[in-house]
């Protein structure tokens, strides 16, 4: 891997730059969106002209974020639209953020491999792909959100008006769990200080936005995938997965899948939490761990990635008690094992759920 570009590098060019694209992840999610909102109110109060174009719209919960932006600045890709195609083919440079993969892009990406303008990263996820020509990544920064302020408070810290740190709030807060992940540093409070305080701006009305807008479908959906919860390993390894029948018989929509992970990681005495959801297409697995448990390498067992504490994949081809039960079998030594203890522990509670859990059918 070529060595990192610095922010300043970063920096210099995006402000030599008349016209930028932004782009993102696939499903873009607090920090992706909240990043690239925040990065294109700077350029276009700098007089340049933005585009956001994402493979996909935002999540509900934050359709408040982006309904709040001018008209035509977040754009959705859409095959065949001249407009977006025009401003990737003129643009100076495409900046992608919180993704250091192109195929994450999903779409857009297409665009941007016949694109003759620079192409630069900002992230904050290991292992970037080396096709950019500038590469900004920083793994001890909690989200990507936190690389923007540094990338705007760089060059005038008084350009952080209430809609930059309307986004920069919901970035950082959405990616640290209301600032509670390890990543959290002193930092990421120094830059959410100054956030609040350039941007008179106050933090309730963002988590009541972003965390208080459940439906009644998305709780009914909570309760049955509370009931799926199980435990393994002496109760160090807590597992849950949704299907397809539960999001159809309960009427929620597949994003209030979001963050229900936490409440299998909540349980006492649970180190780590592995979440299977089932899509038309294939199984979406999310792993969170507590603490130092690093769970990528096991995320990787499975074709994804992420930080320590958070992980991803995506596992096709497989019904979703297969896929379960592989992720279970495979999980981290510093899960299954502890040192010292006996190998073979795991209670008759824990083999009753596992056996209840594997022989459901998806
Ligand atoms: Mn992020």
């Amino acid at each position: 891997m070529t060595a990192p570009d610095s922010l300043d590098t970063l920096r210099d060019t995006l402000l030599a730059a008349e016209r930028v694209v932004l782009t993102t992840h696939i499903r873009p999610d607090g920090d992706a969106l909240g990043s690239e909102i925040a990065v294109a109110r700077f350029l276009r109060a700098l007089g340049k002209e933005v585009m956001i174009l994402n493979a996909d719209a935002e999540p509900r919960v934050l359709s408040w974020l982006a309904d709040e932006q001018p008209k035509g600045l977040v754009q959705v890709y859409q095959e065949g639209n001249l407009k977006q195609a025009k401003a990737v083919a003129e643009a100076d440079v495409v900046l992608v953020l919180d993704t250091g993969q192109l195929h994450r892009v999903g779409a857009p990406a297409n665009l941007l491999k016949g694109s003759t303008a620079t192409s630069m990263l900002l992230d904050h996820h290991p292992g970037p792909e080396d096709g950019f020509d500038i590469t900004c990544v920083d793994t001890n920064s909690a989200a990507t959100g936190e690389l923007v302020y540094d990338l705007i408070a760089g060059h005038d810290p008084s350009l952080v008006d209430a809609a930059i740190a309307t986004a920069l709030y919901t970035a950082i807060v959405t990616d640290t769990g209301s600032f509670r992940y390890s990543a959290t540093t002193p930092r990421t409070h120094r830059i959410i200080a100054d956030v609040l305080a350039r941007g008179g701006i106050t933090p309730e009305p963002i988590h009541i936005a972003v965390y208080d807008g459940r439906s009644r479908e998305g709780l009914r959906l909570l309760a049955r995938a509370l009931d799926t919860i199980a435990t393994h390993y002496a109760g160090r390894l807590a597992s849950m997965h949704v299907t397809q029948a539960m999001l159809r018989e309960t009427g929620a929509y597949f994003d209030e899948t979001e963050g229900l992970i936490q409440y299998a990681l909540a349980l006492d005495g649970v180190i780590a939490a592995v979440i299977g959801l089932e899509t038309p297409s294939g199984i979406k697995l999310s792993f969170r761990s507590k603490g130092d448990c690093p769970i990528n390498a096991w995320a990787a067992k499975f074709g994804g990635g992420g930080h320590t504490n958070a992980s991803g994949a995506y596992v096709t081809g497989k019904p979703l008690h297969h896929v379960m039960k592989e992720v279970v079998d495979k999980a981290p030594r510093h899960v299954a094992v502890v040192p010292g203890a006996d190998e073979g522990e795991a209670s008759e509670d824990d083999i009753a759920k596992l056996a209840a859990l594997f022989n459901q059918k998806p």
